[in-house]
């Protein structure tokens, strides 16, 4: 268990105005400019995933195909926790949520969906087919099952099976304390550190640009790990997990979905940025929001946006230091640290 004062950070603080007089941000803001086509993902899984939609977008691709074949590949990954592997519900059944949205307003998502393992292209082709935005539940299985998705049996992997024995044990929905100095867990969504050693996350955000100009953005997870049963995150809500507007930008978040719902997150940063701010100055912007509501919680909550505009300038912004994002385009392809509301902590016991 991780101790309380591992993420007090430095000197000690009690109480949010505390906190505000702490807050710090010193480094310059140097967004990363690209040509285009480009494509951005939350947390380290992005390298593989933004791989599969280079591959779209290097011959001229959609973007809209790009990030639908990026995110892909970590639903389709055993070590990951997005997919159906992934951490259950309180009552030991994993649920999934998706989103995606292309250059024209089109978007679909699905939410509580069980046993499909690709919740993206069920909400591509709730986006494509049908005269609604959102499926849920056993509406959305069954509208899955007709377009021909294979109904598969949950396959806990081991690490979410002992993740979640474990979590049985006191049956308590109570977030973890934020430990900074490693991957900085994010309160519930914790990233998992696999028998790999890999850290994982629950959820891939994926934004894109294609040569054409065109954004597109996707976004799909398994929520929260134990979460109440029918609990749904930002991730298939159009406007909090995700958005596009293609004459502005997109941006997309992860972490605490709650946080980023109450706040239109990522519609609101995508309307900073029509504002004229840069995607990171819209992402903080959007993540001081959170801060001042949360208020001294902030502590216990992770929050990241990552955005990119219609020049093609990429920027995020999260609560605590360890959020990183992966980037692809012609001449580089890596992982960025994100700036974040706390400063980095570094040697806390
Ligand atoms: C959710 N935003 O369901 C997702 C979880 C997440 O990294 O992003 N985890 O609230």
């Amino acid at each position: 268990m991780i101790n309380r004062r591992k993420f007090i950070h430095g000197s000690a603080f009690t109480s949010f105005a505390a906190l505000l007089a702490n807050k710090v941000q010193a480094m310059p803001s140097q967004e990363i400019v690209t040509g285009k086509p480009v494509v951005i993902s939350t947390w380290d899984a992005g390298l593989a995933a933004n791989k599969a939609a280079w591959d779209v977008l290097s011959k001229n691709g959609k973007a809209l195909d790009a990030v639908e074949k990026g995110v892909m590949v970590t639903e389709d990954s055993q070590n990951c926790c997005v997919g159906l592997g992934a951490n259950p519900d309180r009552d030991g059944f994993v649920t999934l949520d998706a989103s995606i949205m292309d250059d024209k307003f089109n978007c679909g998502s699905v939410a509580f969906l069980e046993r499909i393992k690709h919740p993206i292209s069920v909400a591509r082709r709730v986006m494509e087919k049908t005269p609604h935005v959102m499926l849920v539940g056993a509406g959305a299985q069954q509208f899955a099952v007709a377009e021909g998705f294979p109904l598969e049996e949950q396959k806990l992997s081991e690490d979410a099976k002992k993740a979640y024995e474990n979590w049985l044990k006191k049956s308590e929905y109570k977030p973890p304390a934020i430990n900074v100095e490693n991957k900085q867990g994010h309160g519930p969504f914790a990233p998992a550190k696999l028998e790999s050693g890999e850290w994982n996350h629950d959820t891939i955000g994926m934004v894109a640009m294609d040569s054409f100009g065109n954004l597109s953005g996707s976004c799909t997870t398994s929520g929260a790990g134990f979460k109440m049963r029918g609990r749904v995150g930002d991730s298939p809500i159009i406007g909090a997990g995700l958005f596009v507007d293609n004459e502005v930008g997109a941006c997309t978040a992860t972490g605490q979905g709650e946080d980023v719902i109450r706040v239109a997150g990522s519609h609101s940063v995508v309307e900073l940025m029509r504002q004229g701010l840069s995607p990171e100055a819209a992402c903080k912007k959007i993540v001081e929001r959170i801060v001042k509501i949360k208020g001294d919680k902030v502590k216990e909550i992770q929050v990241a946006f990552l955005a990119v505009n219609k020049q093609g300038q990429v920027g995020s912004f999260a609560i605590h230091p360890g959020f990183e994002y992966a980037i692809k385009n012609s001449t580089e392809e890596k992982l960025v640290k994100s700036k974040s509301w706390f400063n980095p902590v570094k040697n806390i016991q």
